[in-house]
């Protein structure tokens, strides 16, 4: 029944690996740069110029394509087989890779030829290639359209079934569509507007505050939008895994319409920016700390729903029911585990946005600590998880190895906790800056070296994690062998049944959610934006690489 959008999927999944396999092999080698291990000069016959280059590789294909061809492949997936109902625009959700995959090309190319070595976050008046942003807007412009896609297979679905609730994981999967809609407005204006006119030279210069500001309105809600698909498979799949229900479908609900009124919080990313007022920045801090509301509903909610599957399988005590929990699961325990991680990882987005810490830790390297534990893991790991049962179940064929599989997700867990534990303390206690050749700054200091070491451990351990994942995955392609019995989509059923009748017409009603998010919107960034605009500043664009 799903012929077309499980060969849309293998494809978006697939180009998301082979960005992953590429990005994420410059991790160890970061590592090793930063040990004095690794002469980043070596790597010019590579076509590597630089530690900067590299780090917008590994910047740009993990943080921008991996998550996002995984996300479109994983939500036409879910959106179909949640709603029983195939695609009512396959052709548009081809367009759209298509859209995507150009752009992925087009961006690129400036990036290997070392014409816009500018990171991930593509920070003016650094000033790249005009190719590199056009490109980078294509991949927007194709998720967009995805976005269209699944929308319109939504409205088709509403319409054959005016009564019924969307389903869970469907709904979670619009939600997170539409606030990806919204949030990108920011980096669409900031690269069509501001920096693809400045890079052709078309103005003189741009605003960097201005140009910072578009992309954090973007750049926290980005985070949701890999974090909500996680959220789809904690709620919506990992309790059936456990053998359990979820606790509560109706808290699930609220937890993925908080996140789109949570929209308008990415100032944080700014405390340090002098240009926007201190009363601007405490209100987005505390819009910021509204966040630990849906993200503590999340773990209590899904670490109560699994604990009725442990129970159910026997398990016992107040903290003993965790042993019984499917950790056999290569699936199951490569989710848990970044469930675990995920828990460290936000507390440490939690003192982020305390402004007073993050004087400290701003620009430091406890910020690769905080993101590895967050998009590195929690997103990451539970996206590996999630490969492997949807692979075997799409193809047919049973996952190579679960041993293997296990293997790399508890070597994830142990390489990351030694790696971010190493750039936590390096940044807060030593102020170790972030985005640098360490082994080239004449100001390290002899006391860095141990936790460097220990962080380089960790990445190394990563690195071999990763092979472990690429190696099963290749080797489960290959393979002659058959499913006996084909996998399904695991969907959670609600632990209280009685909530799934009659429930509430406001958890499953678009408008309200959506008016709040605009006004919300509207009342903390209009009045920035317009300050912004009207002391608009532009200054010449550089090149520093
Ligand atoms: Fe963040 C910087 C604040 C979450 C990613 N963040 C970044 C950057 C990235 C990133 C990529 O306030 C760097 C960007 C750059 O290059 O400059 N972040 C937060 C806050 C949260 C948060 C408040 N971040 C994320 C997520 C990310 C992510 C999610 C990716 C997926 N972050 C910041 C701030 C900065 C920042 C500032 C900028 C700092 C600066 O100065 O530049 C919150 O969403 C976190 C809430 C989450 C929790 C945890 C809930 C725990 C759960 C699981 C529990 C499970 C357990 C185990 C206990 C409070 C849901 C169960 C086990 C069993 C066995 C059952
Ligand atoms: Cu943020």
């Amino acid at each position: 029944m799903f012929k077309t959008e499980n060969r849309l999927t293998l494809w978006n999944i697939s180009i998301a690996m082979v960005a992953l396999f590429i990005g994420g092999s410059f991790g160890p080698l970061q590592k090793l740069e930063h040990a004095g291990l690794l002469d980043y000069s070596s790597l010019r016959s590579l076509g590597i110029q630089s530690y900067y280059q590299g780090l917008t590789i590994h910047g740009v294909l993990n943080a921008l394509v991996w998550t996002t061809f995984f996300i479109m492949g994983f939500f036409i997936y879910t959106i179909s087989y949640s709603l029983k109902r195939p695609s009512s625009y396959p052709k548009l959700h081809w367009a759209a890779t298509w859209v995507m995959g150009l752009g992925v090309v087009g961006a690129a190319v400036p990036i290997l030829l070392n014409l816009a070595t500018v990171l991930f976050t593509f920070y003016a008046p650094l000033k790249a290639s005009p190719y590199f942003y056009i490109g980078l807007a294509m991949v927007i412009v194709g998720s967009w359209m995805h976005g269209w896609g699944m929308f319109l297979t939504f409205r088709d679905w509403r319409r054959a079934n005016p009564k019924t609730q969307t389903p869970l994981i469907a709904m979670g999967s619009l939600v997170t569509m539409a606030m990806w809609q919204i949030s990108t407005l920011g980096v669409a204006i900031e690269v069509l507007v501001l920096l693809i006119p400045f890079s052709f030279g078309l103005t003189s210069g741009t605003d960097p505050l201005l140009a910072r500001t578009f992309f954090w309105f973007f750049g926290h809600p980005v985070v949701y939008f890999w974090l909500l698909p996680v959220y789809v498979s904690w709620y919506g799949m990992m309790p059936k895994q456990a053998g359990g229900k979820l606790f509560s479908d109706q808290l699930a609900r609220i937890v993925f319409w908080l996140f789109l009124v949570l929209i308008p919080t990415g100032v944080h990313h700014q405390y340090t920016d002098p240009g926007i007022p201190i009363g601007w920045k405490i209100v987005f801090g505390l819009l910021t700390f509204c966040i630990f509301l849906p993200s503590m509903l999340t773990a209590f909610t899904v670490i109560a729903s699994l604990e009725t599957g442990a129970r159910a399988r026997g398990g016992t005590g107040l903290l003993g029911w965790v042993r019984a929990l499917p950790w056999h699961d290569p699936s199951f325990t490569a989710q848990n585990l970044a469930m675990i991680l995920f828990a460290f990882g936000g507390i440490s987005g939690i003192t982020n946005a305390s402004y007073t810490v993050n004087m400290a830790v701003h620009n430091t390297i406890w910020m690769p600590g905080h993101f590895h534990l967050t998009v590195g893991s929690a997103v990451t790991l539970t996206f590996f998880g999630i490969i492997y049962w949807m692979l075997p179940s799409i193809i047919g064929k049973p996952l190579w190895s679960a041993k293997l599989a296990l293997w790399q997700a508890w070597s994830w867990f142990a390489g990351m906790i030694i790696m971010s534990n190493g750039l936590h303390i390096l940044g807060l206690n030593f102020g170790v800056p972030r985005r640098v050749p360490l082994s080239l700054a004449g100001y390290a200091l002899p006391e860095w070296t141990p936790l460097i070491t220990y962080a380089l451990v960790g990445g190394l351990i990563l690195g071999a994690s990763g092979l472990m994942f690429y190696f099963n995955i290749v080797a489960t392609a290959l393979s002659k062998k058959k499913l006996e019995h084909p996998i399904e989509m695991p969907v959670a059923e609600a632990l209280h049944p009685e909530e799934m009748v009659n429930p509430p017409a406001w958890l499953d009603n678009w408008r309200p959610w959506l008016l709040v998010t605009a006004a919300l919107i509207l009342v903390v960034y209009m009045p920035l934006f317009i300050q912004l605009i009207s002391n608009y500043n532009p200054v010449p664009g550089f090149k520093v690489w």
